[in-house]
């Protein structure tokens, strides 16, 4: 099926749907449950797919892109992400994971490659929520750096259409900006009704980057230890549930719809396939108003879900030294 779903052109010239699934199946869905996913939203006009080595089912997600390209969908209009994960930002090993992705993923390009966090930091599978790594360190630029030109190069050879970043922070990104050969094409980001990240979303633009936006609608599948009770559920915020009902639409579609509209590419994960029809027709809908759009900006209330505890280092105070929350950092 094909629909035409609003793009995005990137600062590099390609054309990014304006909408993508997420397959990140945390701890409750498999890598069956997350491909039958994609092959669904494919079927019902999906073309983006966000994917990632951590996430541990590229390799399910592989064979349903190959049988969708082999079944008439063009190469050219998919766009698939992946993303190279904190243990694999060493000499070489930028190209070893993108190899290893384009294989599991059955490509031979992607259209966009990130680097997932910007700390070579990880965490054992299943790690409690106070899991502290004892070689983890905080961000060093000159390391950045290096993980950053071997994604340019990798750009450079073909592998990938596009590259990017993940998880910044304004002061991250000024360096980068400074240091860089190709900028990066989008950041991806935390964004939803309740943690907008307006400075950096507008710093983003300002500088050409494309904003795509994970948890939009509050992720609600998220892991216990992305878990806290101050959380807020964006879905059961009253301009939310208010503007849902004057649209006839469900909360989940409000919170995709309001993404869209302000300019960021919002990347929901379901294996449901009723919800995933619904977030696509979300994206679809009639726009909202000017105060409708204002209503929602005004939920804004700070509640970061995806903190990154699991990546502190020694010495740093809490999950906050992350987000550079302090002001600048050493470059
Ligand atoms: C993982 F598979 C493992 C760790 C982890 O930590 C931070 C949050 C995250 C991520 O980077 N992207 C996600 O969707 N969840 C994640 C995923």
């Amino acid at each position: 099926m094909s629909i035409d779903i609003p793009f995005k052109i990137l600062n590099g010239g390609a054309r990014m749907p304006g909408i993508g699934l997420g397959t990140f199946g945390s701890d409750k869905y498999d890598g069956t449950a997350v491909a039958n996913a994609v092959q669904y939203a494919i079927g019902s006009g999906w073309r983006l797919i966000d994917c990632a080595s951590v996430y541990g089912n590229e390799a399910q997600v592989g064979p349903v892109l190959e049988e969708a390209i082999e079944s008439g969908v063009p190469r050219e209009e998919l766009f698939v992400v992946s993303k190279v994960w904190n243990d694999m930002h060493g000499k070489g090993d930028v190209l070893l994971s993108c190899a290893q992705s384009l294989k599991d993923l059955r490509l031979d390009y992607l259209d966009l490659f990130l680097v997932h966090w910007p700390f070579p930091n990880f965490h054992p599978k299943g790690a409690a929520p106070d899991y502290h790594n004892t070689d983890a360190k905080p961000y060093i630029h000159e390391a950045y750096m290096e993980t950053w030109r071997q994604m340019e190069r990798l750009q450079q050879a073909g592998y990938v259409k596009n590259i990017g970043t993940s998880n910044m922070t304004v002061p991250k990104l000024q360096l980068l900006l400074r240091d860089c050969t190709i900028k990066p094409a989008v950041n991806e980001m935390e964004l939803h009704p309740s943690f907008q990240q307006q400075e950096l979303f507008d710093f983003c633009l300002e500088q050409g980057i494309q904003p795509v936006g994970y948890c939009p609608i509050g992720s609600p599948a998220r892991p216990e230890r992305d878990r806290t009770p101050e959380d807020v559920v964006d879905m059961a915020l009253p301009a939310v549930v208010h503007i849902a009902e004057a649209h006839g639409l469900h909360p989940a579609q409000v919170c995709l719809k309001w993404a869209a509209q302000r300019g960021q590419v919002p990347i929901p994960f379901s294996v449901k396939p009723e919800q995933i029809a619904a977030n696509l027709q979300a994206i679809l809908s009639e726009p909202f108003s000017e105060a409708e759009m204002k209503e929602i900006a005004s939920a804004e209330s700070n509640c970061r879900l995806i903190k990154g505890q699991v990546f502190l280092w020694d010495g740093a105070k809490d999950w906050t030294d992350l987000w550079d929350m302090g002001g600048s950092i050493p470059g």
